[in-house]
Order: structure tokens, then sequence, then C-alpha cells
């Protein structure tokens, strides 16, 4: 595409403003001259090439736009007879280098970056006109018949907009224009080169399709004498003030996120909002920069007024306090995960007459890649160890679902739901003994041995980046509890939860209904206490679990027994129950928080399950695991989908209730691409 700037004449409207230098170099603001602002918007707008066409003082001018060394290729077509002829002339002379699809401005149009924007956007050939706008008395209008522009010129007043001479003609809309240039410019008679060269448009405008873009109340405005000066840059100095606002999520800036930085930066001060690691978290993946680093790097960029913190994925919060004029954002929202979050934002801004702007989303390969890497690295041991303690910080509640097996694990993984505005998805994955075991169609009763318990943990760990909560039964003898500590922390699992019983271990939900012995509690605690020690890395967590409840020996005894544990070593105290009423976990978790602040309490409520994780964040846990639903919940399916079967003869009547196959094919990520291996 190239810019096709007029630029030869004198401009005498001006009075002596134009003496010293060509219109086009008038100062419009601070710093800013109409051709200035003209190059720099179109370099913005990601445009290359530009030809102006000079003649009053071309020079003056020539040596000016060299000084300004802006990343354009610019070449100059001088006018010579600038004062015998109009700019039909100017285009004439400049024929031979326009060979493309064209944007065409007059040197003396000053505008919005948002306009130049839409114009470029714009499918097919169009021209700036503002549809509300009273009819100008001298200046050009365009008569629009169907929807397209079929003459231009300031004698029509009939059918006609106001219109400015910004144009966006396709390579072959201009070669007709152009043809008929050439035709009237060398036909000999004099006329024909002092005309606009919109008289020869409007002869052929038939043979092209030159579309309206309506501007509105957009600023796109010529200047042809002192008085628009001064309108203009009222109205540009408003546009400086307009706030613009915009959010981030990401941790890695690529051209992409510069290129729009930059146009979101010309609408007017631009306040770029960072995503809270909390809801970055949700929403896509644990973020590789915290909140704070991330604010700094896009404090750093240029053309950012202010960074502030966007704590959900939701705009609400931001534009009810901030008011933006404008809001800027990539068009990939139109569709998928931010959809709701968009049709929110646009709510919200008609409310007080705000704007939403979209570009065109740049998908950045080597961001692809990175993004992948970002995903690899978070899988591997040490980082995907540490997570479970950066997560307690940033959100204050994790919650966590059981996995026992590769296809689990990517349910844990990938299972997101998105409300209000927001994504919720789990933060951990917990290998529970009791679905372990039942997988396996064994007991939950220690029998299936460390060595498989690992296998499990391995297959999770191949598929999913998440946190991993092991369930470490009783720890087992302490001489073999402390190998199984360095075991799971070089794995990368991020906690070991070990319950303070001994003997023959049993399900803690089936309570005093089978015979279960509580350990000693300095027994219990030396085994804590070994656990510690072996481990390497202060990532890694050993969490006491506390089964008084379970065993109805009372809260004060749980009580005695958190507070001997935590003073052993235990990073984490969980406190379990089989009551259906809460209230017992509820009194244990006020009275430890009421004596310490900061030790994670984890709940597992299974029995329990009306509570919700808001009302168990409001009172103190930091960690909720779902310990068996996925194992409870396919068990019946599967059944159901057995008996059909038997009892139809053959497969057909539970197809209803199966997975169709093309979606069982794709459930599984093929990140390793198929290739021939060497063979
Ligand atoms: C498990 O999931 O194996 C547990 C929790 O230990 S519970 O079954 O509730 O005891
Ligand atoms: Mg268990």
């Amino acid at each position: 595409m190239t810019l096709l700037i007029l630029d030869s004449g004198r401009g005498s409207r001006m009075g002596d403003i134009t003496d010293s230098h060509p219109k086009c170099m008038t100062e419009i603001s601070a710093g800013e001259t109409i051709l200035s602002r003209q190059l720099a918007l179109a370099v913005s707008a990601g445009l290359k090439n530009v030809v102006i066409t000079t003649g009053y003082l071309g020079e003056v001018l020539e040596d000016y736009v060299r000084s300004l060394d802006m990343p354009l290729d610019i070449t100059f077509v001088r006018n010579d007879e600038f004062d015998k002829t109009n700019y039909i002339w100017s285009i004439y002379l400049a024929r031979h280098i326009l060979d493309d699809d064209i944007i065409l401005m007059h040197g003396d149009l000053v505008f919005d970056s948002l306009v130049l924007d839409e114009v470029i956007a714009h499918e097919g050939s169009c021209m700036t006109v503002s549809v509300s706008a009273p009819l100008p008395e001298k200046d050009f209008k365009a008569v629009i018949e169907d929807g397209k522009i079929v003459k231009v010129g300031i004698e029509f007043f009939d059918n006609a907009a106001a219109a400015q001479p910004l144009y966006k003609l396709t390579k072959q809309d201009f070669r007709t224009w152009l043809d008929n240039i050439i035709a009237y410019c060398e036909s000999g008679i004099d006329e024909k080169r002092t005309c606009y060269a919109e008289k020869a448009l409007n002869e052929i405008s038939c043979e092209c399709e030159i579309r309206p873009l309506d501007v509105g109340e957009l600023l796109c405005s010529e200047i042809d004498n002192a008085d628009d000066l001064e309108k203009v840059s009222r109205k540009l100095d408003s546009i400086k003030h307009r706030s613009v606002y915009m959010c981030f999520s990401t941790d890695v800036i690529h051209s992409g996120h510069i290129a729009i930085i930059r146009k979101a930066a010309n609408i007017g001060r631009l306040t770029i909002g960072v995503l809270s690691d909390a809801a970055v978290a949700g929403y896509k993946r644990f973020p590789l920069l915290p909140f704070e680093e991330r604010k700094t790097m896009f404090e750093n960029i240029s053309g950012v007024s202010r960074v502030v913190g966007h704590q959900e994925l939701s705009y609400r919060e931001n534009i009810m306090r901030l008011r933006p004029d404008i809001v800027v954002h990539g068009d990939d929202w139109r569709s998928g995960v931010q959809r709701t979050v968009r049709e929110e934002t646009i709510a919200l801004l008609k409310e007080y007459g705000g704007r939403l702007v979209e570009y065109p989303y740049a998908y950045d390969e080597k961001y692809i890649e990175l993004e992948r890497r970002s995903l690899a690295e978070l899988s591997t041991p040490a980082i995907r160890r540490s997570r479970l303690k950066k997560m307690l910080s940033i959100k204050g509640l994790v919650t966590a679902i059981e996995a026992h097996s590769g296809l689990t694990g990517l349910i844990a993984e990938k299972t997101v739901v998105y409300e209000n505005g927001g994504a919720r998805q789990f933060d951990a994955m917990w290998i529970s003994s009791l679905c372990d075991s039942t997988a396996r169609g064994k007991p939950d009763i220690e029998l299936v041995d460390m060595t498989s318990r690992y296998r499990t943990v391995d297959e999770i760990m191949e598929v999913t980046t998440k946190p991993i909560i092991f369930d470490g039964d009783t720890g087992g003898l302490t001489e073999h509890f402390v190998y199984n500590v360095r075991t799971l922390e070089r794995m990368g699992v991020s906690m070991v939860v070990i319950e303070d019983k001994t003997g023959l271990k049993k399900n803690s939900l089936f309570g005093n209904e089978v015979v279960q012995t509580q350990a000693d509690i300095k027994d219990f605690c030396a085994k804590i206490n070994a656990g510690k020690r072996a481990q390497k890395t202060s990532d890694f967590m050993i969490c006491a679990r506390i089964e008084s409840l379970i065993l109805e020996k009372g809260v004060e005894d749980a009580f005695e027994r958190a507070f001997a544990y935590t003073e052993a070593g235990a990073d984490a105290i969980m406190i379990h129950s089989r009551k259906k009423d809460p209230a017992e976990v509820f009194e244990f978790v006020e009275k430890f928080r009421a004596q310490d602040a900061d030790t994670p309490i984890v709940v597992v409520p299974t029995a329990f399950d009306s509570v919700t994780e808001e009302e168990f964040k409001a009172r103190g846990v930091n960690v909720v695991i779902y310990a068996n639903q996925l194992t409870r919940s396919s068990f019946p399916a599967m059944k159901k989908a057995a008996e059909m079967i038997l009892k139809n003869h053959r497969a057909q009547e539970c197809d209803d209730i199966c997975m169709p196959f093309g979606e069982i094919i794709r459930l599984i990520p093929d990140d390793i691409k198929e290739d021939n291996y060497g063979r």
C-alpha cells in the first residue's frame, strides 16, 4: 500500500503563516506539524511507502521531511508548475510510481489516528465522509447513491455528505481514476490541469466502487485558514487528553504488543491494566513473571502513561473506576473464552458513551513457540514443585481435584468454566490413595506399593503442568518415609500429606466402623521432623493430617495435635471429618487461626460438601481438596454402559451416553508431532 500525500500547493489562504514554509509544515500542536503527524500516524498504522508531491518551497519541505527521519520509504515528486496547475497535475507527474493500493490524502488534512486505522482496515475503496455534519459551503461533498460514492466536488448538495480528501483506493480503482487523470493532463487543455482531480474521477466513478466511510464526530479536517488551525488545534488537545485503556496478561512482549500499544498511545493518554497473578492463573496458566515484574515491564514501554492492576478477567472494576474514553483490544476476543468479557465491556462503555476500538490481532509464531516452551517449563520438576507455595501466596485459597491416571490428570489440567466474565479452573491435583487403589481394584489399606504409586504420579506428570499434592497415607515407617520424601520431592511433587494413624490403615471415611489406631503424638512428630530434615529444597511441603475428628476424639485433641505437629515442622495441617455438618471443622479452623495466622489449613469436604470455597476461604482455610469425585462419577457411567450392552446384545443403545469417537481421539494432545523419526 502506498501513501500519496499532496503537498505541492501554496495554501495562500493561510496568510503569512505560509510565507516561509509550505502549509503542511504548519505547527498544529507542540512539536507537531500537519505533515509530521500524518507521517507518524502512517508509521504506527504500519505503512511503509510514501509518495509526497512537492512544489511550493519544495526544497524546504524535502529537507524538513528528511530531518524527521521517519522509518518510511519516501519519494518526492516535484511539481514545478504548482502555481499554474492543481494537484491533478502533481498526481499525473507521480503516475509511474503509483502502481499499488493507494491511500490518498491532501497535505492539509488533520485527522484522528482512529480515522486512518478505519480507512486502512476498510475492505475495498472508500472515502471519508461525515454523514451527520452540516454540508460545507466551499469544501468537498460526496454524492452517495446505493451506498457508493458517485461524485465528489464542492458544487454538489443533493444526496450529498460532507467529505474529506482522504481515500483508500484499490489498485484497480486507482488505476481507473489515474487513467482518466492522464487523459485529462495529456489533453492539452489548460483547464484540465487546473481542475480538481475529482473532476476526472466523477466521469468514471461508475467503473469504481468507492464506499463512504463515515467518521462521525472524529477529527478529520482540512486546514484552510487561521480559523481552521485554531479549531483543529483545540480538537487535537482534547484528543491528547482522551483516556485510553488496555489490559495485558502476557509475560512476554512481542512486536505485535508493541504495535498495538503504539496505536493505542496515538489515540490518547494510555493506561495499561496488568492482570493479577490469580486471574492469569485462572484464565490461562501460571504466570512466569509475577505481577510486579510484569507491571514494571509495561511501565518502561514508551507511550504508556501509567500502569494499574487489573484484578479479574472482567473489565468492570477498572472501567467503573477509570471511565476510559476508549478501550483498545485485539479482535481475537470476539470469539472464544473472552467473548463474554468483550460483551460486558461494550455494555459498560455504552453506559457513558465510551468506545471500543479493536485492531486485528497479530499472531506471532515466535510467541506461540514461547508459550509452548513456557508450558513445558511449568511441567519441569523444580518449577512444578514450587508452584503450590506460590499459588497459596497468590490466591489464598487453592483448589485441588483428584487424579489417578493420565486421563484424569488431563481433566484436572484442562477443565475450565467461564462465569461472570471470569474463568475458573483447578489449581492443583490430589493423588488420592483411595482412588489410586480403587483404580487398581484394591482396597485403600496401603496395599498398593509406593513404586506403583510413583508410577501413577509419573503418568500424570507426563501430561500435565499443575502442582501435585500426594496422599502419603500414614507415611509408613519413619525410616521409609524419609526416602519417600526425597523421591517425591525429586519428581516435582509439591506436598505430601501423612495422616496420624498407625497399624493397618483403613480409609478415614469408615471412621470408627473399623478398627483404626491414631498415632502417638510424639511418634508422629518424630516422623514429620525426620521428613523435614530429609527434604532438599524449601519448596517441598509436608502436611500433617489429623484424624481426631474421624476417630471421634473431639476438637480439643485435634487442636493439641495441630500445635505439636506444626512445632515438629509440619508446613500445613489437614483437618479431616466424615460428618455432613461442618461445625467441628469450622470450630477447629477458628481456634487454630486464632493462634496461628499463617500455617495453611487443608480440608477434604467429601462429607461436608455443602460448604462453598468462598466460605472456607473466609474462615481461614487455604486448600480445598475434591478427593474422589472423578472416580465416583466415572464408575456409575461405566457400569451403566456395560449393563446397556449386556441388555441389548449390542452397543448402539449406549452410544448416547458415550463421548463421540471424534472427541475421544482429539482429547489427547499431540504436542510431539508425528514425523518419520529418521525413517
Ligand atoms: C483419599 O482420597 O485417599 C483420602 C481422603 O485419604 S479420604 O478418602 O477422605 O480419607
Ligand atoms: Mg487416602
